[in-house]
């Protein structure tokens, strides 16, 4: 059995190969992502097992999700074909260096059909961790059924809940009721990593000590609260806190997929049984590594590649 467990909507993303608006670009790299599975496979790369279950078309992107996937030693077991509806997509537009804009089209997509009826639940049982984001509950009804269900088990079963709010304006504006749903959840996580101005979306400030202690007073017993270059903030209901300086990168060539490579960092450290602040330092290396290359997985790191970014730190390098 997986020792991260986490489910979700994956997309065949389109990349530009050229910079500027899209309209002028007419070739595309096919890549994929989605935030769970990035975080399924950043943690398959720092030496853990992790499932991803989902639902894609039966159609040949269906096919290339799956088979990439599970290439990157994600467990893709609990991923079905959907015979009615499609695979989603999104194009990836960057106007210049370091800034990127996406396009979806995953309305009433296969993934968007997930049902908690047709779930394993011995095999979620069994995860260390189970990782949910803010986008599979804003996806549909039976997506925010299938969120409810696995919170509520994870609950029951007393198996560590990791929260990743990953604020998508567009599914909230659609949704009146978004930030409720987004707040059930947080109340039932034991893990939180929301970014700044997620927190801030939330809780309605921006200030550190008040959000972690909010979110402890509810029983939350780990945040992280990212400020991208400026650093995270972090605190567990034991009372240890801190705050870590993000690494500094050369150039930030694409800074989709930063937070999933985050939560893969703290996940990992977390099954290491390794302190919070150490968590911390994993997250923020691999989020580091995962803006100075395109895509939204390609720059997750496995463990040698993140002694090597340290290493490039020090001057010389023997
Ligand atoms: O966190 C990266 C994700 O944003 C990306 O891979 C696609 O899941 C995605 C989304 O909904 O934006």
């Amino acid at each position: 059995y997986p020792e991260v467990v986490t489910l979700g909507e994956t997309m065949v993303v389109f990349e530009a190969d050229l910079d500027g608006p899209l309209r002028y670009v007419n070739k595309f790299y096919k890549r994929h992502g989605g935030a769970e599975s990035n975080v399924a496979i950043g943690v398959t790369r720092l030496g853990h097992t992790a499932g991803w279950i989902s639902r894609v078309g039966d159609d040949e992107l269906g096919k290339y999700l799956v088979s990439s996937i599970r290439g990157e030693g994600v467990d893709t077991t609990y991923v079905t074909y959907d015979n009615n509806y499609p695979t989603s997509i999104y194009l990836k537009e960057r106007l210049r260096e370091g800034s990127t804009q996406v396009y979806y089209y995953r309305k009433g997509s296969a993934a968007s059909q997930l049902n908690y009826l047709d779930f394993n639940w011995d095999y979620i049982k069994n995860a260390k961790i189970i990782h949910l984001t803010g986008i599979t509950p804003l996806l549909s009804e039976s997506c925010l059924e299938a969120t409810r269900q696995v919170a509520k088990f994870a609950k029951e079963n007393d198996i560590t809940l990791s929260f990743d709010p990953n604020l998508r304006f567009k599914l909230i504006s659609e949704n009146p009721d978004a930030k409720d749903i987004l707040l059930e959840l947080v109340s039932q996580a034991d893990v939180f990593m929301p970014g700044l101005d997620e927190a801030e979306y939330l809780f309605g400030t921006s200030d550190y000590e008040e959000i972690a202690y909010r979110f402890h007073q509810n029983g939350g017993s780990k945040i992280c609260i990212k400020n991208g270059s400026v650093g995270t903030y972090y605190s567990t209901k034991d009372g240890e806190s801190g705050f870590l300086p993000s690494y500094k990168v050369d150039r930030v060539i694409d800074p989709v997929g930063a937070g999933d490579g985050f939560a893969a960092g703290i996940l990992s450290g977390l099954l290491e049984k390794k302190e919070l602040s150490e968590c911390v330092k994993l997250g923020a290396t691999v989020g580091a590594m995962v803006v100075t290359v395109k895509g939204d997985i390609e720059g997750l790191p496995c463990k040698k590649d993140i002694e090597t970014f340290h290493d490039a730190e020090k001057d010389v390098l023997r």
